[in-house]
């Protein structure tokens, strides 16, 4: 049975990387400008209820919600190419926008328009069979997407308490964004996510700004360029709850095999073979080749070394013509080359699949995700940035005036503070040893570390 998805995207950045996914999802599946399948191939349709609602004359729209506190993005995805496919009552939209102000889109201003946007949720997840969950796209750094987007994150999780909730969440970086705020943005985001998501597909503008430099040769890549990868990052992680197949072919599923500890939910996630938007006579590749760039960090979307960390889990799909004796042979040498990176006291932390539906213009590809105790550096990289600030309350005026409360920085501090500490307490500890939660001295945790430094 096909279990369905309702898709919520917010703000500048999630609406981006939103219709850049739609309009991947689209292509892959066949479904023209028009939501007509124009596909021969029955596959591209079995699970194509999970994103899709078929409405009469065959139809297909997309499920998703699309919101902001300003109507200038939302007013360009209605004019673009895929822009009718989607329900005209599903764009949700205020005047004023959040003005990179986390305070005003989750209590102010957000917070005004949440029951117009829940109107929909509800409508959408009325419609369906027998809903999944929920999966939000949003930057961390806006006003909008961030405050707001958390907010109806909390607000999902209050009315689908048994529904899984999964984002795809973009962390700002100075070499993308000038905005000074988006430290705290972030910081008072992540404090929700730990909460409120089951599954956070981080994805970091540091990380796609120095694969479109360093990899793609772009010079100065422009958020065409970012999201591009984006949208096949997101297509790869979704390919499982697209396609038939047995691994992760749901978000609880994927749960179950991606998320040993409940909090420690975000995953880093790397694509293979990387190749710039409109680039072609791209080169084939072996499932070796696939297989060693898919490891490798600098294929990753997070700016975090997983060789500075280990493997609590990952999962890696293959798409396209390969053996499913080759892809096994490769992921089992790669790992045991590199069992140092893997933690040792969960046996099969590594699964694999394989659909035979290459995306379009590849003939093999392979997409990762990972999770890493290597992602504390993500959270290092914005405490650092955050509490820089912080220690001097700058700019906090901004958020006190909306009638935010100081405690509430203080206490999203100091729980980016306990998530670095739980990855590193799962790094250090070895097969032997009892985690017994915060405080513990684990014993033996700095002789392994000297392996694979
Ligand atoms: N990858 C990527 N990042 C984006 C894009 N647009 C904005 N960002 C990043 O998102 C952050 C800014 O947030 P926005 O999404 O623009 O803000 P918003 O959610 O619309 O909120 P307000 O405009 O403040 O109301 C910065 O870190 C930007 O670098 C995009 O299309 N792609
Ligand atoms: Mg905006």
């Amino acid at each position: 049975m096909v279990r369905e998805i309702v898709h919520i995207q917010t703000g500048q950045c999630g609406n981006q990387i939103g219709i850049a996914f739609w309009e991947t999802v689209c292509v892959e599946h066949n479904i023209n400008t028009e939501g007509n399948f124009v596909g021969e191939d029955d596959v591209l349709l079995e699970k194509i209820n999970v994103y899709f609602n078929e409405i009469q004359g065959g139809k297909y729209v997309p499920r998703a919600v699309l919101v902001d506190l300003e109507p200038a993005v939302l007013d360009s995805i209605k004019n673009s190419k895929y822009g009718h496919t989607f329900r005209p009552d599903n764009f949700v939209f205020g005047q004023s926008g959040a003005g990179n102000n986390w305070a005003k889109g989750h209590y102010t201003e957000g917070a005004e328009l949440v029951e117009q946007v829940f109107d929909v949720i509800r409508k959408e997840s009325e419609a369906v069979d027998c809903l999944q969950g929920f999966q939000l796209t949003h930057s961390l750094g806006g006003g909008t997407g961030s405050g707001m987007g958390t907010l109806l994150l909390k607000r999902v999780r209050e009315e689908y308490p048994d529904r899984i909730v999964c984002s795809y969440s973009v962390a700002p970086s100075p070499k993308v964004s000038e905005t000074i705020v988006e430290p705290y943005n972030a910081a008072l985001s992540f404090h929700q996510l730990v909460e409120n998501t089951d599954e956070c597909y981080v994805i970091d503008n540091e990380a796609l700004y120095n694969i479109c430099h360093n990899t793609l040769k772009l010079k100065s890549p422009s958020y065409g360029d970012l999201n591009h990868l984006v949208s096949t990052i997101m297509s790869g992680v979704t390919t499982c709850l697209r396609f038939p197949g047995q691994l992760n072919a749901d978000l609880r599923k994927l749960a179950v095999n991606m998320v040993p500890f409940p909090r420690l939910h975000f995953f880093m996630s790397g694509f293979a073979p990387l190749t710039s938007s409109g680039a072609k006579g791209y080169k084939a590749t072996t499932v070796a080749e696939i297989t060693n760039q898919m490891f490798d960090s600098k294929n990753m979307m997070v700016s975090c070394d997983p060789r500075h960390g280990r493997y609590l889990t990952c999962a890696a799909m293959f798409r396209g013509k390969c053996s499913t004796k080759d892809v096994d042979e490769q992921m089992l040498n790669i790992q045991s080359k590199n069992s140092a990176y893997f933690v040792e006291w969960i046996p099969s932390n590594v699964k694999t699949a394989v659909c035979n539906v290459p995306p379009p213009g590849y003939d093999l590809s392979g997409t990762f995700i990972g999770n890493s105790t290597a992602m504390q550096e993500l959270f290092k990289r914005i405490n650092e940035q955050f509490t820089s600030m912080f220690r001097r309350k700058v700019f906090l005026h901004l958020y006190t005036g909306e009638g935010m409360d100081e405690m509430e920085f203080n206490e999203a501090e100091s729980d980016i503070a306990d998530i670095i500490t739980e990855y590193q307490q799962y790094q250090e500890c070895g097969v032997d040893d009892t985690y017994e939660g915060e405080g513990e001295e684990e014993a033996g945790g700095e002789e392994e570390e000297e392996e694979y430094e």
